[in-house]
């Protein structure tokens, strides 16, 4: 089953939108695997934004992510990666679509509450980066069938 890390950014806990944005996950059918409140640290911050290493939003996008506490979701189910994508909308809130959770409640790129993994390859990859495999529940959902057909 495909892996998705999400994370409700300090501004989505500061303004109180951890409830509705996990939600929306939900509603979308997605499987909460495992979840954690978390202050980040900033090594793992900057290991998880890695790839934007030498940008020049990467000095603000680790304050940022590190400034406050987060809201850490480990999410499972068919097409999880892209179907969360989907559901958060487009990297910068002036362009995401209403309806999306960037579309609805955010504004500014810097400030764009929600991370969701990019591929299905990081999906596992970042999973295994925020979680021990310990922390992870592998459990059968009992309306799993109304939503996986397979
Ligand atoms: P996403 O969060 O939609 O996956 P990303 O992985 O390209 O977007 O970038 C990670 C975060 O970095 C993004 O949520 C906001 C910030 N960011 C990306 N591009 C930026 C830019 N051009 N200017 C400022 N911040 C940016
Ligand atoms: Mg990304």
């Amino acid at each position: 089953m495909e892996r998705t890390l999400i994370i409700a950014k300090p501004d989505a806990v500061q303004r109180g939108l951890v409830g509705e944005i996990i939600r929306r996950f939900e509603a979308r059918g997605l499987r909460i695997i495992g979840m954690k409140f978390m202050q980040v640290p900033r090594e793992l911050a900057e290991r998880h934004y890695a790839v934007h290493q030498g940008k020049p939003f990467f000095e603000p996008l680790v304050k940022y992510i590190t400034s406050s506490p987060v809201m850490v979701m480990a999410l499972e189910g068919t097409n999880a990666v892209a179907a969360a994508r989907l559901t958060i909308g487009a990297t910068k809130p002036n362009e995401a679509a209403a309806g999306t959770i960037r579309g609805d409640f955010a504004l500014e790129i810097g400030r764009n509450l929600v991370h969701g993994s990019d591929s299905v390859e990081n999906g596992q990859a970042e999973v295994g980066l925020w979680f021990a495999e310990s922390e992870l529940v592998s459990w059968p959902r009992h309306n799993d069938p109304w939503i996986f057909e397979g």
